[in-house]
């Protein structure tokens, strides 16, 4: 037999083919900033992701080179910027491969598609004694705007609850589809646990009682292979900043059956076919529930985030981030006195924690001094932190440019507040 050879660390060399988060971290200039006099370990994805280089350049040779406004004029530079600002709605059919661009209308973000949605089908729908079925684990955007919807219509918001380690409950979720239930509205993965919930089977069982499914795709559109016909839901929405992109713009996928019957929105410029004073005519999908003059150049920036995102490869981006949540997983559970909060068998790059004897917002004080960015709070899932009885967490998630380096800063610094608070 041989004898075992030194470990030695080898040099970083790119392997053809294979995902280097290294590589990928220096596509993003935000990655060279130093915090605190320590290198930036950015673990506030989920909040919102940084923008690579790619986009930044999309979005300067936009504004250096075609910017006018869209779909009004006759000169070049107002064609050339209808092209790029409806290049980019292609651009979100194809990433989520819809049958139609008349199927994607652009929005401020996954807060403004979901809020469209409970007004303007809502308010077709929901009649006294109706009831929307959301989860326990919604994110505040997936919650208020049908609180809002139901008490304008006379309709119930019901929440299915959530089993111990997070996870939907799926057959007490079945239990409460009723002849009541007008729309089922739930998250992808949750930003608060990181579960990650069944929509085959919850798509399939809404159906079953033809109720359409609204998905809040927020935290799953960057790290996943999004497929809305594969999910076969009737809705989808998410936020640019969440998928490498700018923020202030976002996109809601609906079925075009759906939005065919759906009244306007907003009224305004651009939504119209013609107007006068006694009544207006609307315009075709998608442009009848895009009012004013949209984010164009937001639009061009998520178009070239996806591209980018692209080029990296969804599954390859999907296993990376696998490898650190459960590298992540393994070491915060040896810190003593650390406790996971959401520990579904199905989850996404986020970690929620707590420390015994220290408030989440102290460790994330604590760790920003070290360089570590994370999130601390309830984080707009007020419902999911108390059903574990919690006011808040600290939140670890992950992102294309996360590496096993950053989880192993995150753990020396979490062992630092650990001698600090004894
Ligand atoms: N839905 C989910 C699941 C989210 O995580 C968020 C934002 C939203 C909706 C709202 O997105 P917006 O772009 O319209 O604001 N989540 C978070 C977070 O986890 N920390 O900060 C924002």
């Amino acid at each position: 037999m041989n004898a075992p050879r030194a470990q030695v660390s080898p040099p970083h060399i790119a392997v053809p083919g294979e995902f280097d988060a290294e590589q990928v971290r220096a596509d993003f200039p935000i990655m060279a900033r130093e915090i605190n006099g320590r290198p930036l370990v950015y673990l506030d994805s989920a909040a919102s992701a940084q923008q690579p280089r790619a986009v930044l350049d999309a979005i300067e040779h936009y504004a250096t080179t075609t910017h006018a406004n869209v779909h009004r004029g006759v000169h070049t530079l107002s064609q050339e910027a209808t092209a790029a600002f409806e290049g980019a709605r292609e651009r979100v059919r194809a990433f989520i491969n819809a049958r139609s661009t008349r199927e994607i209308i652009f929005t401020r973000g996954t807060t403004e598609a979901i809020n469209l949605v409970a007004q303007s089908w809502g308010g077709m729908r929901l009649k006294p004694g109706d009831e929307v079925l959301i989860t326990h684990l919604e994110h505040h955007a997936n919650i208020v705007p049908w609180q809002m919807a139901c008490a304008a219509h006379g309709a119930r918001l019901v929440a299915a609850p959530l089993t111990a380690d997070g996870a939907l409950d799926l057959p007490a979720f079945v239990a409460l589809l009723n002849d009541r239930t007008r729309l089922v509205a739930v998250a992808h993965v949750s930003n608060a646990l990181g579960t990650v919930l069944p929509l085959r089977e919850l798509v399939a069982a809404a159906h079953r009682h033809g109720v359409p499914v609204l998905v809040d795709g927020a935290q799953a559109i960057a790290h996943q292979r999004v497929d809305v016909r594969a999910l076969d839901c009737d809705f989808y929405a998410f936020s640019g900043h969440k998928v490498y992109g700018p923020t202030g713009i976002g996109a809601l996928y609906a079925r075009e059956a759906l939005l065919a019957q759906m009244p306007p929105w907003q009224g305004g410029g651009d939504m119209i076919l013609s107007v006068a004073i006694e009544s207006s005519t609307y315009n075709d999908l998608p442009w009848r529930f895009e009012a004013g003059t949209p984010n164009i150049s937001g639009a061009v920036g998520l178009g070239a985030a996806l591209e980018y995102l692209e080029g990296l490869g969804l599954e390859a981006v999907h296993q990376h981030e696998r490898r650190l949540l459960a590298q992540a997983t393994a070491a915060l559970q040896e810190l003593p006195g650390l406790h996971l909060v959401g520990t579904a068998p199905e989850k996404a790059g986020v970690v929620s924690f707590t420390l015994d004897g220290v408030h989440p917002h102290d460790i994330g004080t604590l760790l920003d001094a070290e360089g570590v960015a994370i999130r601390t709070g309830h984080h707009c899932a007020m419902p999911a932190m108390s059903f574990f009885g919690l006011t808040a967490t600290a939140r670890a998630s992950f992102g294309c440019y996360n590496t096993s380096a950053d989880i192993e800063r995150l753990v020396t610094a979490l062992i630092k507040v650990r001698e600090v608070f004894g």
